[in-house]
């Protein structure tokens, strides 16, 4: 693949680095400085795989065996292997190292969710505290291979425990602190965790999450769980089980003995990450060790341009593979800062996320579009009021960010002086896919730009599976080579991992998504073309949240569908249909949603649900989906071609309803 600089676009603003002009440190020089480097960079990573990736992993990992094959396996079989031969282990690269190294520099920096509640955790004292964890995992007669569920608010202790798990070479299982009792169990169910490490209770925006009540609910199911370590984030009471619950605070100041790493083979499983699929059932992706570290690390440096001394703030979760890879695992096995940030953007008011940066001095932020477009309506003078002239590079991830934000978020919050970085990827991918790099892409608002290095897209005729080379090119968008942090397997199912990602064109990993790239090689994503709806940056299936509707008695059938929504990107509309003979209530219409809420969660609550006599269908009864985003998004005037709906007349009738409930 050849990229060059792009040419002046009157249709397009361009934004050309240039560090020198930018806030960057005098005594230092970006990673990659021009668009050559990255250029040449990237070439060596496609032709010369082999060379490249055994350069990267020297450079940022240690590893205490050295690995003997850089990479083998296929795409097309579902076997890739990556820096097999190696032992490592990932806490050691995290923790230990800098403990060595430079123990009393700062690891994270938690911002509680309270403003005024901020502490920092060294290097040495987050080493002291993963000992610990790992001792109490060990005294639970946890060994390698075993399965711990992480569900916990965002504190250091979260990324801790997930240090811990690594160190013993356990298997994590975290589950985002805003999901269900009944997803938390399936995920435990499926995961088969045999611990549970949870907190008494969350806060979140000053609101409390009772998250020991919710693991109790879930544990009525899963009998593989034989330990429960609880860690006092409030200090509330809070039922403990005989035998089966244990004190965070009383069972961490017990171990008196320093838990030495265990080394593991590059391959052997790391953690599992459930995400949605186009089906009801979440799937868990499982990533491998050497793999995804050096994935994360290489991608952490590069795309933000990060050193030691550079303080990251993540916004994302834990929860979220986002949480896995740029909160927690890239910046610390480049020996960073983190800030570890429990709260939301707009708690108490719509300064906090910049009161953060300016607090704890933060380099890098790191958030989602719907935050940036959320906190750009609620006016420049909430950024205006603090100090953000630490900040160095501005990024985004999770969606597609549409140029108005992406404006906003460089000219009010970056003052014209930082990168924007639009960082495009997926939990399956580990890392960034398409990326900008900080002080060499010359950037065009809303575009991912470039792909990062050992990335090789192709843009795909999604009827035909061909290739569509050259510019302004729009299809579906496909890998060709493997990388290294790629997700390895569906836990369970490999089948689906082949026929989801694999087999969907030939040999080619399949994203999912759709894309544009266009007369100067840069690539525009345009979204999910499957069944998974992206509300601010979270993925939601929507056959899962019609699972959840159908079990109201009243149900006869529902169909969601996500439209374009200007603040979370898409949101979610449902469309229900009743029992016959059935009239539709507000009553109804509450269970519906309480229903969702308590099967998925609150995230997954839809916007608008609307009850219509019938949905379209074709002539095999299958909804047609198509037509109902459509009339959600009022373009009922633009339905397109309608020969394959089996009763003409119901539409009609469905646009006639829908104008007058949204
Ligand atoms: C990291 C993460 C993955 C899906 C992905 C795509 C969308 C993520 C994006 C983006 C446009 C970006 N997505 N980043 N779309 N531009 N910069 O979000 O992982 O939760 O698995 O979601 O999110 O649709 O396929 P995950």
């Amino acid at each position: 693949m050849t990229v060059e600089e792009p040419k002046q676009n009157p249709t397009h603003a361009l934004y050309k680095p240039n560090f020198r002009t930018e806030r960057y440190p005098k005594n230092r020089t970006p990673w990659i400085s021009s668009f050559e480097q990255y250029k040449a960079m990237h070439e060596q990573s496609i032709n010369e795989p082999d060379v490249f990736w055994r350069l990267r992993a020297s450079e940022l990992v240690e590893f205490n065996t050295p690995f003997h094959t850089v990479c083998s396996g296929s795409l097309s079989e579902g076997n890739v292997k990556w820096f097999e031969g190696g032992k490592l282990n990932i806490s050691y690269n995290c923790v230990d190292r800098w403990a060595e190294k430079t123990p009393d520099a700062v690891a994270i920096i938690y911002e509680a969710d309270q403003p005024g509640g901020a502490k920092s955790v060294t290097y040495k004292e987050l080493l002291d505290q993963v000992s610990r964890i790992a001792g109490v995992f060990k005294s639970f007669g946890l060994e390698k291979g075993d399965t711990v569920a992480i569900y916990m608010p965002m504190v250091p202790e979260a990324a801790a425990t997930m240090l811990a798990c690594t160190r013993l070479g356990l298997v994590h299982n975290v589950v985002f602190a805003g999901f269900s009792a009944h997803s938390l169990a399936e995920r435990i169910r499926d995961s088969n965790s045999k611990v549970v490490v949870t907190s008494d209770q969350g806060l979140r925006g000053g609101k409390i999450i009772h998250n020991k009540k919710i693991v109790d609910e879930a544990l009525l199911t899963c009998p593989s769980v034989t330990k429960v370590l609880v860690f006092e984030r409030t200090g509330a009471e809070v039922p403990m089980q005989q035998g089966r619950d244990v004190s965070w605070s009383k069972a961490l100041s017990e171990q008196n003995e320093f838990v030495p790493p265990v080394f593991v083979d590059s391959e052997d499983p790391m953690f599992i990450m459930y995400t949605s699929g186009s089906t009801g059932k979440p799937k868990g992706l499982l990533h491998t060790t050497a793999g995804y570290l050096v994935g994360v690390a290489m991608t952490a440096r590069y795309s933000f341009d990060l050193s030691s001394g550079d303080v990251i703030c993540s916004t994302a979760d834990v929860g979220w593979i986002t949480g896995h890879s740029y909160a927690v695992y890239g910046p610390l096995c480049l020996g960073v800062t983190t800030v570890i940030f429990e709260s939301i953007p707009n708690y108490p008011d719509g300064s906090r996320l910049w009161k953060v940066v300016e607090d704890h001095k933060v380099t890098h932020l790191y958030t989602a579009p719907t935050a940036i477009r959320s906190l750009r309506r609620l006016g420049d003078e909430f950024v205006n009021c603090t100090d953000l002239s630490s900040l160095r590079v501005i990024a985004s991830v999770g969606e597609p960010i549409n140029p108005e934000a992406w404006v906003w978020y460089k000219s009010v919050v970056g003052k014209d002086l930082c990168p924007v970085v639009d960082t495009y990827w997926q939990t399956e991918t580990g890392s960034h896919l398409i990326t900008a790099i900080p002080f060499a892409t010359t950037t065009k608002p809303g575009s991912a730009t470039f792909p990062m290095f050992g990335i090789e897209p192709a843009i795909l005729d999604p009827n035909t599976g061909e290739e569509l080379t050259g510019p302004n090119v729009k299809g579906v968008l496909c890998i060709k080579k493997p990388w290294p942090s790629i997700a390895r397997s569906i836990l369970g199912d490999h089948d689906r991992y082949l026929t989801t990602y694999m087999h969907a064109y030939k040999g080619v990993y399949f994203t999912g998504d759709a894309a544009m790239r266009d007369e100067d090689g840069y690539y525009w994503i345009n979204g999910r073309v499957d069944d998974v709806i992206n509300v601010s940056g979270h993925r939601m299936s929507t056959a899962e949240i019609e699972s959840a509707i159908i079990q109201n008695e009243s149900v006869a059938e529902s169909a969601v569908v996500g439209i374009e929504d200007e603040i979370t990107g898409q949101s979610i509309c449902a469309f229900v249909t009743l029992q016959a003979g059935l009239k539709e209530s507000d009553q109804i219409k509450k269970s519906i949603i309480a229903k969702i809420r308590s099967e998925i969660g609150p995230i997954a609550t839809p916007k608008n649900l609307v009850f219509v006599n019938e949905l379209p269908k074709n002539r095999f009864g299958k909804i047609l989906r198509r037509i109902l985003r459509k009339i959600a998004s009022g373009e009922s005037d633009q339905l397109g071609d309608l020969s394959t709906v089996a009763d003409p007349h119901s539409i009609t009738e469905l646009v006639a309803r829908v104008h007058i409930m949204l």
